[in-house]
């Protein structure tokens, strides 16, 4: 298997050229370079995807548990196989580093298909008796043709993290990877030709949001849509959704605080807020981007992780030692820049970083921003309530408990959150009242993937993740039968 220069749809099982015939610069961000094209496709394009979705339908969601398991099975085979080749690739699209991608992105992509493979094996419903003489038993019908939308930060981590799920309980799909990172959802139509997936049970649509994702939005034949990108966007496809009563699952941006207490356990503390400050450039939607530090131990800290992240380092993604790679485009390198400015101008004081690193040889013209720490930011200010996605962390100090938690809250978003604490009793007491869909306590980006996966308040609404995104993916109906 092999990239290729011009990228193609995926529709009813092959590899077709856009109806307009016309593709979109695809830019390699370490370099800055074009590397490859991809479809500008239309709402024609889209029209093929759905009637090929809607004509596999019937029998894929009649095939037997073992058929399905089989082949997504056959599917993250292959995935693992074309390992390396899909880190390069993920790597080359986005400016991650290529070892994040190898260890990261593409086993967590091989583990979607493989757990969601099993989980239709142990998917199971629920009936109620009722003393009366009758019995009810709900059916867990497959809904049909399906939407997933997915971003640039974890391209085909979270491309496979919808779609899996989607197959596994029998719906087809028509489905659209950022036409910021295209290539690995590419690659991934090959392997889903040579696993040989049914024609029209994946179709993959390359092209703008605003013309083939709506597009999708607005199909009949659509019946539910799993999101996941801005708070913007999710609002606007809600917008054109629920007028048509589709289901919705919008998984959407973040603003995560990291509550440290001075009874943490600090080292281990301290290395893990550096990745979850810092890894993927800052880009995923869990980054811990307000880290509140107990006053006690705000000193120490600040120190300490000034320190550390001063020595990551920053280079070609595709170099193995390197930590920090190039951010996905120059629009969001520029977007992260001014967030920078714009947090001076609110009266923070970069204590670390604050512009675009030196990078030399190939990568003399690709995006990059250096690993930002800023101090002495209001709680309120734009810098520290919105969501810059980038290599940028504020940091400050709170006094107690009570302190820690109503800066944490003060936030429109509420993704997830971290919290270093020995304390038990004082861990459960604000896993409980912190407002986050995800709570870690002395940990960050561990989770079992059998539990419900999601953000409330501005970071969307809908579970992802074990039967929760099984259950969204089929329609619930109540059969009652009376036997006396
Ligand atoms: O997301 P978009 P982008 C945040 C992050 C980032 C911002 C924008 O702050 O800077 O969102 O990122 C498709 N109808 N997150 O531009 O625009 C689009 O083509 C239907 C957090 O990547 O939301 C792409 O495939 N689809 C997030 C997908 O939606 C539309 C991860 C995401 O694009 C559409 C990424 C429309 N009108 C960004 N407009 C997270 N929670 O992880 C766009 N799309």
């Amino acid at each position: 298997m092999k990239t290729d220069k011009y990228i193609k749809n995926y529709i009813n099982g092959e590899l077709v050229d856009p109806i307009p015939n016309e593709y979109l610069d695809n830019y390699n961000p370490a370099t800055g370079e074009v590397y490859s094209y991809i479809p500008n496709s239309d709402e024609r394009d889209v029209e093929l995807a759905v009637a090929a979705a809607k004509k596999a339908f019937p029998e894929w969601s009649r095939q037997p548990i073992a058929f399905r398991w089989g082949l997504l099975n056959r599917i993250a085979d292959l995935i693992y196989q074309n390992l390396d080749l899909l880190a390069a690739a993920e790597s080359e699209d986005n400016g991650k580093p290529v070892n994040l991608a190898r260890t990261v992105d593409i086993p967590r992509a091989v583990e979607n298909f493989r757990f969601f493979a099993s989980a239709i094996k142990h998917f199971s419903s629920e009936s109620h008796h009722m003393t009366s003489g009758a019995i009810n038993y709900t059916l867990r019908r497959p809904l049909g043709a399906v939407a997933c939308i997915s971003p640039w930060n974890l391209p085909l981590y979270l491309f496979t993290w919808k779609i899996a799920p989607a197959l596994a309980i029998g719906n087809t799909v028509v489905a659209k990877p950022s036409e910021v990172t295209p290539m690995t959802a590419y690659l991934l139509s090959k392997i889903c030709i040579e696993a040989g997936l049914p024609p029209g049970v994946l179709n993959i649509v390359h092209g703008l949001g605003r013309k083939v994702g709506e597009a999708m939005v607005l199909s009949k034949e659509i019946k539910a849509i799993s999101f996941t990108g801005g708070t913007e966007t999710g609002k606007k496809i809600a917008s054109l959704a629920a007028p048509l009563f589709k289901k919705m699952s919008l998984e959407l941006g973040g603003k995560n605080p990291t509550l440290i207490f001075a009874d943490c356990d600090f080292d281990r503390m301290i290395q893990t807020v550096l990745r979850s400050s810092f890894s993927n450039q800052g880009q995923i939607c869990l980054c811990g981007s307000r880290i509140l530090v107990q006053e006690s131990l705000y000193e120490r800290f600040k120190l300490a992780f000034l320190e550390k992240a001063s020595l990551l380092r920053i280079g070609d993604p595709q170099s193995p030692d390197t930590q920090v790679g190039a951010v996905v485009s120059k629009e969001h390198q520029e977007k992260i820049l001014s967030y920078i400015e714009l947090a001076k101008e609110e009266g923070g004081r970069i204590l670390l970083g604050g512009g675009i690193p030196e990078v030399n040889k190939r990568c003399s013209n690709g995006y990059f921003v250096e690993p930002t720490i800023i101090e002495g930011l209001d709680d309120h200010c734009r810098s520290n309530q919105e969501e810059i996605f980038g290599p940028v962390v504020s940091i400050a100090p709170f006094t107690d408990e009570e302190d820690a938690l109503r800066k944490a809250n003060a936030s429109e978003y509420g993704l997830a959150s971290s919290i270093w604490t020995e304390n038990l009793s004082r861990a459960h007491k604000l896993a409980e009242s912190i407002e986050t869909g995800i709570v870690w306590i002395n940990c960050w980006m561990l989770r079992d993937l059998r539990t419900p996966f999601g953000g409330m308040k501005n970071s969307g609404m809908g579970r992802e993740g074990g039967w929760e995104v099984l259950r969204f993916f089929t329609e619930p109906k109540n059969v009652c039968i009376k036997y006396r």
